[in-house]
C-alpha cells in the first residue's frame, strides 16, 4: 500500500459538496482545509475551493489516475474549452509515496506542485514534513513559493 496525496478544486456548480463527494469517491482517509484561492494561471473565471486528500491505496500511478479521471467523468467534468478555464472538479495525483513516475500523459511528483500554493498549502496542512521527490520538504517548499511573493 502506498499513500498518495491528490490536489481537489473546484469553481463551478456546487463546490463544496463537489469536493467533499470526490474524497468520498477516491476513498481519501484524511481531507485538509477547503480553502477558497483565486485562479491561477488563466484569471478570467470565477475563484476556486482547492483541499488535498491522502489516500493509502494498492493502485499503481497509472490506475490511479484512471481512478481520478473517472470520477472527474462522474461528477460532470467536461474537458471542452481553455485547458486552464473552470471546472466543476480537478483532480491532480500530486505525490505517489515517494517514487518519481515520468510517463506520457503522466508525471509524478506533479510538474507544478512547486509554483502553486493553493496545492502545497493544504498539503503542508497534511504532511509538513514529507519530502518532495528531487526537492526539500513540503513546508519548505510553501515557504520558498511564499517568499517570492
Ligand atoms: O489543476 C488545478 C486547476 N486550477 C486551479 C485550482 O485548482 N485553483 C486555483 N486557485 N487556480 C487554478 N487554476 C487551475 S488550472
Amino acid at each position: 500500500m502506498t499513500l498518495a496525496y491528490i490536489g481537489l478544486g473546484s469553481n463551478l456548480g456546487d463546490r463544496e459538496r463537489l469536493i467533499r463527494e470526490a474524497a468520498e469517491l477516491i476513498g481519501a482517509s484524511r481531507l485538509s482545509s477547503i480553502v477558497e484561492t483565486e485562479p491561477w494561471g488563466y484569471m478570467e473565471q470565477p475563484s476556486f475551493l482547492n483541499a488535498v486528500a491522502e489516500l493509502e491505496t494498492a493502485l499503481t500511478p497509472r490506475q490511479l489516475l484512471d481512478h481520478l479521471l473517472d470520477v472527474e467523468r462522474r461528477l460532470g467534468r467536461e474537458r471542452v474549452g481553455h485547458k486552464w478555464g473552470p471546472r466543476t472538479i480537478d483532480l491532480d495525483l500530486l505525490l505517489y509515496g515517494d517514487e518519481t513516475v515520468d510517463e506520457p500523459g503522466l508525471v509524478v511528483p506533479h510538474p507544478r506542485l512547486l509554483e502553486r500554493e493553493f496545492a502545497l498549502g493544504p498539503l503542508a496542512e497534511l504532511v509538513p514534513e514529507h519530502k518532495i521527490p528531487g526537492s526539500g520538504t513540503v513546508q519548505d517548499a510553501l515557504a520558498g513559493l511564499q517568499s517570492e511573493s
